[in-house]
Formats: structure tokens, sequence, C-alpha cells
């Protein structure tokens, strides 16, 4: 990938597109090609097609997704499977017929078996049943790394597929009904805090354990591998190390100065027992995450305070 080359980064206003274009930028890679929804919905085939064709970019980051927590990936099952079905379908065929050079599809750790063994291995994949929670998402991920592999085998597309774990950071959704668990608590614990309340409350049971990676070390892994990896093997990206929930809203209580308790609301699914990725592969490459969890709950609370709670 020279500097000046045509990048295409899918889902450039998402949290992991937007990451992944400023750290692009901060390499002084600066041709890089996007474009708002209105003008080109990705899940229309023939529009996608197009702007394949007329705007030939030579590499493409795949970060365009329909993505969400645990309520939202159960409430909208047929959108997580669609959406994304559809958008891996249509990118990485066009991506083939334009003869783009090499392209970076992002899947997602819950591709793994619900009781995979700890810490998740690549070879984990399809070797048992899903978690049921996020089994449509999951799915649609699944055969986006099988379309790569596909057309990496077919038409010799450089298609590489990254398993990131679950991601954060400055530009997360933060609202309640459809975000992942981190930008949740850290909305429940400013609330609580405006509110003079004496607890938060977090769903499930507060046991279940998580690896939380922030979004500019993932960008900064996709932009290695985009460099350093051709392989069609699947590699995790990850810290290796994972806290339970109890223990997230715990440390950004203590990020925010929340002395306040945490209450659990059982009647919410706790999802998967653990996800925590082995990332062996990806270290025997010499690629290692730089921000730690502490650090970064409390760069992402303050952007919270910044950027969404001070608009009310
Ligand atoms: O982040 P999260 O929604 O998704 O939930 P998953 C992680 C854990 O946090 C679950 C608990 O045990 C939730 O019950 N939790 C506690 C909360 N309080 C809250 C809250 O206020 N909001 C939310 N959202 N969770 C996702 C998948 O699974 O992981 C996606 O749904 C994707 O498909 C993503 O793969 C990486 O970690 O369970």
């Amino acid at each position: 990938m020279e500097k000046n080359s045509r990048i295409f980064v899918a889902g450039h206003r998402g949290l992991v597109g937007s990451a992944i274009c400023r750290r692009l930028r901060q390499e002084g890679f600066d041709n890089l090609v996007s474009r708002e929804l209105q003008e080109l919905d990705l899940r229309d085939q023939a529009s996608t097609r197009r702007f394949f064709a007329e705007e030939k970019p030579e590499y493409v980051v795949l970060a365009a997704a329909k993505v969400g927590g645990i309520l939202a990936n159960t409430t909208y099952p047929a959108d997580f499977i669609y959406d994304n079905l559809v958008i891996e379908t249509n990118v990485i065929d066009a991506a083939a017929r334009a003869g783009v050079r090499k392209l970076l599809f992002l899947g997602s750790s819950c591709i793994y078996p619900k009781l995979a063994p700890q810490p998740m291995r690549e070879e984990a994949l399809l070797t048992g049943p899903l978690e049921p929670t996020n089994e449509w998402y999951a799915i649609a991920k699944i055969a986006g790394i099988k379309l790569a592999q596909a057309y990496r085998a077919q038409h010799g597309l450089n298609a590489i597929s990254l398993m990131p774990t679950n991601l954060y950071g400055p530009g997360d959704n933060f609202d309640l009904a459809s975000s992942h668990v981190l930008p949740a608590l850290i909305r429940k614990t400013h609330e609580a805090l405006r509110a003079g309340a004496p607890e938060i409350t977090v769903w499930g049971s507060g046991t279940p354990r998580r690896e939380f990676l922030h979004v500019d070390d993932l960008a900064d892994a996709a932009v290695f591998l985009m460099l350093a990896y051709d392989s069609g093997e699947i590699i995790n990206v990850g810290t290796g190390i994972d806290v339970t929930i109890r223990e997230l809203a715990e440390m950004i209580g203590h990020a925010a100065g929340y002395t306040g308790s945490i209450a659990f609301d059982s009647s919410k699914p706790d999802g998967t027992p653990r996800k925590l990725l082995d990332v062996s592969r990806l270290t025997a490459l010499g690629w290692k995450p730089k921000i730690a969890l502490a650090d970064g709950i409390a760069e992402t609370w303050r952007w919270y305070i910044e950027n969404v709670a001070a608009r009310g």
C-alpha cells in the first residue's frame, strides 16, 4: 500500500471506520474515498457495483455494518443478519470485479462458539453452537469470513479478515437501547451523578467476562495488518485481558468519581459467559495494544461529557 493509494473506507462515520480513517491519515495515507449513506447505500448491489467501477479504489476497508449490543441484537435479528450479509456480499463481490488489490474485512469475537475454550483461538471457528443472543450477527460475520476466503480462492482477491474483541472509545453509540455495555454504563453513571441517584442498574448478573479493546488500538492493528498480513486465515485482535461486567462498572464509577452502589437486573440477559481472545497469532507478528483499559475508560468518559452529555 503506497501513501497515495486510493483507499475506500466503508463505514467511515462509524466507531471503527472513523478510527481507521484517523489512523490512515496519521500514517500519511491521505487519498481516502468515502461516501455518506444518502449517497451510497451498500445494501444496494447496483449502486455498489457502479461506485466501484467509477471510483476504482485500490484498497478497501470494510467497516460498514449493522452493530449493536445484546438488546439490539435480540430485538432486530432480521436487520442484523440481512444488512450485514448483503453489505458484505455486495462489497466483496464488487471489490473483486473492480480488481481491488487488497480488502480488509472486520468480523467479531462473537463468531466463536458460546462455550469455546478460553482464550479463544482462531481454530475454534465452527466447532460448536453459537451464543443465541447474537447468533444472527455472528452468522452474517461468519458468512463474511467465508466470502472473503472463497473470493481469495476463486478470484485471487487478497482479502484478510480480522476478528476484533468488544470495542469502545470516542464516537461510540451511547443510546441505552442499542449500545454495548461500556458506553451504556458511562451514560448510566453520568445520569446517576447528575440526578444524585444512590445506585446504577447493570443488566444481568455482572459475572460475564468481556475483553475490551480501544478502537484506536484496533485501528492501529488494522493498518498494521493491511501492510503486513496477506493470509486468508482469520486473525484475532484483542488485548488478551478480560474483566467481569461488575469490575467494568466499578472502573467506570472510579473514572467518574461516582460512589453509589451497583444493582443487578436479572431480568436482562447475560449473553455468553466469557469472551476472551487468544491473540498469540497477532503478537507473533509483532503487534500489541497500547491503551490500558483504565486509561481508555477515562478518555472515553471525558469524550462523552464534552461531546454527548454537554449537548443534553
Ligand atoms: O456489550 P453487550 O451488549 O454485548 O453486553 P455482548 C455485554 C454484557 O454486559 C452482557 C451486560 O452480559 C450484558 O447483559 N450489561 C450490563 C449491559 N449492563 C448493560 C447495559 O446497560 N447495556 C448493555 N448493552 N449491556 C455483543 C454482541 O455481545 O458483542 C454483538 O451483541 C457484538 O453482536 C459485540 O458481537 C462485540 O458482549 O454480550
